[in-house]
């Protein structure tokens, strides 16, 4: 079948299916209501939802799927939070404590030297004894050490934390960071926005309301920062919904969101081990719910560290315009990333993942400025590897 003829196919079973008055509302682009969202969550027709996310992830990003070459760095894994969905932490029988010095910091960029990085994402545990001038620290030294590498760091219980030490309001700190080299947030931390998840599995973080504000008030302050959800564990299909909605509507008011990112909760070495692990179908139902509610946030991730490499690419079709990147390491899912065996992905990899899916790959920045280098958007030959003189 042609390409035309199978979108002529796929409309016509949108138009006559379950989703014909939600195909109506994409095409009009009118918003969905919560109503919606708890159908669209419940249909078991991951086609027909897909096939409707693609329509809304082509006409905001065309056939582009965006991907960056990034690093990692957790610098510290001590934590006075002990979130229930959390194997990060350093406890009795888990990980050993840590906290990074400068000169941990530095040798772990030295070691990606010679790759040509853009982002580095940093966050951590909330340390209760590291004083203020470690965050500033860590910052100086990030942009010593790649002054070319854009600083995308903190979640918002991390900025709560460190203005709790700065003991000044949240906007000063904000800008005294950015002076620093900070520029821009993750999008980390935001679980599920309601009370009662957040009472049940991570009572001592920062409230539904105060992560909202914090990511708001950084947008006022000119960062850009993302957004996370974090499905697969105790919430509801409505908890889902009034996260989405949450976020949409503070985007409706800042306008500072970039990109959103369900994560898959992985339970393994956590306190909720019992709980089994999503499902590929699952996976691709929340980006490409995720996709259809927030229909202000420009682009929307399928992070391939959580849902792994093979439902990140087919995720392309699913509403997903971003796999994300090379990763270097990556210590908040440890555990996945060792079943895996994989922690990191070359950038060749993520170009034959969009390729081979049929999808135009576009090396980015942390903001979505486009990259240009001879490697960035096409495969090139395999170089041949060079024997190296024995000593
Ligand atoms: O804040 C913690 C989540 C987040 C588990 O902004 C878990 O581009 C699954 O936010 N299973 C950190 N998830 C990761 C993150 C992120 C990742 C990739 C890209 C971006 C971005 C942000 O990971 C935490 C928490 O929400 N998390 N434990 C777990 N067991």
């Amino acid at each position: 079948m042609s390409t035309t003829a199978t979108a002529t196919a796929i409309t016509r079973y949108l138009q006559n299916g379950e989703f014909a008055d939600l195909y109506d509302k994409v095409m009009e682009g009118k918003r969905l209501s919560f109503e919606d969202g708890v159908r669209l969550w419940e249909s078991p027709d991951l086609t027909a939802v897909g096939a409707l996310a693609n329509l809304v992830r082509e006409a905001r990003n065309g056939n582009k799927t965006y991907y960056v070459r990034n690093q990692h760095i957790n610098y510290t894994n001590v934590c006075n939070k002990g979130c229930r969905f959390c194997s990060f932490y350093a406890q009795k029988g888990g990980p050993a404590p840590y906290v990074m010095s400068m000169d941990d910091v530095r040798a772990k960029l030295e070691r990606t030297r010679h790759i040509p990085i853009t982002e580095i994402h940093m966050v951590a545990g909330i340390h209760p004894r590291l004083p203020y001038s470690y965050y500033l620290d860590l910052l100086d030294t990030v942009k010593a050490t790649r002054p070319d590498a854009h600083i995308k760091s903190f979640t918002m219980v991390e900025l709560l934390q460190i203005q709790k030490l700065a003991g000044k309001p949240m906007e000063e700190v904000l800008l005294e960071l950015k002076a620093h080299g900070l520029d821009s947030l993750p999008g980390g931390g935001a679980e599920i926005l309601t009370d009662r998840v957040h009472d049940a599995i991570f009572p001592k973080k920062e409230t539904a309301a105060e992560w909202l504000e914090t990511a708001k008030t950084a947008h006022r302050v000119g960062l850009h920062t993302n957004a996370t959800m974090l499905y697969g564990h105790i919430e509801t299909v409505e908890e889902r919904v009034v996260h989405l909605m949450k976020l949409r509507e503070a985007q409706d008011e800042t306008g500072g969101f970039l990109t959103f990112i369900p994560l898959a909760f992985s339970s393994k070495g956590t306190k909720l081990s019992d709980i089994p692990a999503t499902t590929g179908y699952l996976d691709l139902k929340a980006i490409a719910v995720g996709r259809l509610m927030l229909d202000n946030f420009p682009h929307v991730k399928g992070f391939w560290m959580m849902i792994t490499p093979p439902v990140a690419q087919a995720a392309q079709w699913y509403g997903a315009d971003d796999i994300d990147g090379t990763i270097v390491e990556y210590e908040i899912t440890h555990e996945i990333a060792e079943d895996n065996a994989q922690q990191q992905l070359t950038q060749r990899k993520l170009v034959e993942m969009i390729l081979e899916a049929g999808r135009e790959p576009v090396e980015r920045d942390p903001l979505y400025n486009v990259i240009e280098r001879e490697d960035s958007h096409t495969l090139l030959p395999e170089r041949p590897r060079v024997a190296l003189p024995m000593a």
